[in-house]
């Protein structure tokens, strides 16, 4: 019942990587959950420069080593070089989105990209599977065929679909990365890996706790919570959104989003918070009582 966390990254207003601010949320982030994700969707990962890739594993590794690297790119040669770059340090693993963008692409050629990338790295080798977004889905056939594979990331609201991973290869550990279906994925998987991880980690920690408990009706009110605060965040902008809900549940700021994910409004800022708070209370209620 793993708790991850797709770190966001946080910019300065001139669009450079504030490694420090980085850090200090990493630093409230762990202590709640298992493992940090870098480079992922919420981090902007596919909008960061290799070298911008490179300063965020550096920075969050300062403060964890309970890290997966998501070095994935259409440039093969940056990804390889990025997973040269992760063998000076000790991680849980190194994960990879598939190539995107181009379509009808031979399956060969997608295996061929995760084995070459499987092969040179020295940590564990994960998948991150988000077919609405690239466009391809790496079936749980061809998740047994890329070399080494240790798990994956299935970034999809159909959990039957991440289950089938579990059932072809049992020893895979399977995350499911959908928001909301974190209640499901503690409890039919090896876990999760949550955007709201960023801004609500006390949450998540109390629903693992809930479902450790037995009190899985609790659980799920958590889950429902969480709900409706997506429901507020996605008609701001999802991706902005958890940049200003961190300063709205965890009351610190995280820098910005870098454009084309463009920071909110103070005005919609306001809003958002208006909207959110008494979700808030309501999640202090039931993690308190
Ligand atoms: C998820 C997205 C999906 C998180 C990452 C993640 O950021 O790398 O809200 O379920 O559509 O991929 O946040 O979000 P939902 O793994």
């Amino acid at each position: 019942m793993q708790i991850v966390v797709p770190v966001l990254t946080p910019f300065t207003k001139d669009g450079k990587v504030d490694k420090e601010t980085l850090k200090e949320h990493v630093r409230n982030l762990i202590k709640y959950v298992d493992v940090v994700f870098v480079n992922g969707t919420t981090g902007l990962g596919p909008a960061l420069s290799k070298e911008e890739k490179k300063e965020t594993l550096s920075a969050v590794y300062d403060v964890t080593d309970k890290v997966i690297f998501q070095v994935g790119s259409l440039n093969l040669n940056d990804a390889v070089e990025l997973v040269n770059f992760s063998k000076d340090f000790h991680l849980v693993g190194v994960a990879s989105y598939s190539p995107y963008y181009f379509q009808r692409l031979p399956e060969k050629w997608i295996l061929n990209y995760f084995n070459e990338l499987s092969r040179k790295a020295e940590h564990d080798f994960y998948l991150y599977n988000y077919p609405s977004a690239t466009g391809y889905d790496i079936s749980a056939k061809l998740v047994n065929k890329i070399e080494g594979i240790k798990g994956l990331k299935d970034t999809n609201q159909d959990l039957a679909h991440s289950l089938e991973y579990k059932i072809a290869n049992p020893h895979l550990i399977v995350y499911n990365g959908s928001d909301s279906l974190v209640y499901y994925s503690l409890l039919s998987l090896d876990g999760t890996v949550a955007s709201v991880a960023n801004h609500s980690p006390h949450l998540l920690s109390a629903m693992r706790r809930f479902i450790k408990e037995g009190k899985k009706e609790k659980a799920l009110q958590v889950q429902l919570i969480i709900n409706s605060m997506l429901d507020v965040m996605r008609r701001y902008g999802q991706l902005s959104s958890t940049y200003s809900m961190v300063e709205v549940m965890m009351g610190y700021k995280v820098g910005y989003p870098r454009p084309p994910i463009y920071p909110l409004s103070e005005e919609e800022i306001h809003q958002l918070k208006s909207e959110v708070e008494p979700l808030k209370r309501k999640a202090e209620e039931l993690i308190s009582g």
